[in-house]
């Protein structure tokens, strides 16, 4: 009997040691920027650009349907510095729809990252750039 109850508390143990990463979002490969749909890296990955060693600056346009204004949590997993801009490419924007993040960075929620001008980068990119 004490041997059966035993297990029984191993197996409750495992299983709440387990719950937490099962229930964490999702990685993002080496030299690759990934960007969520919803906090904690969760929901549809909308972005995920692989860079080349030796590329330079470059410009993405995020998908005016299925991401602009969606992005809620980014893994940079690239040795660049990038920027978030809540205008699509070709559209001038200004400080307040910037965001400069940095190399080999993890953002939870956007909701807790704000520009200069104090504005929250949650559910406003629509392109962003990459500085290699
Ligand atoms: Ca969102
Ligand atoms: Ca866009």
């Amino acid at each position: 009997m004490f041997r059966t109850i035993t297990t029984l508390a191993a197996a409750t143990v495992a299983a709440l040691l387990v719950a937490p990463t099962a229930s964490a979002g999702e990685s993002c490969p080496n030299d690759t920027i990934c960007m969520w749909e919803d906090g904690g890296q969760t929901g549809t990955r909308y972005v995920q650009v692989e860079l080349r060693p030796g590329d330079g600056a470059r410009i993405y346009e995020i998908d005016g349907w299925d991401g602009d204004n969606e992005i809620s949590s980014i893994i940079n997993n690239t040795g660049c510095e990038f920027t978030l801009r809540a205008e699509d490419l070709g559209v001038e924007v200004t400080g307040a729809g910037l965001w400069r993040l940095g190399a080999r960075s993890r953002y939870d929620d956007l909701n807790r990252v704000f520009n200069d001008a104090g504005v929250s980068a949650n559910d406003d990119a629509e392109s962003f750039i990459l500085w290699c």
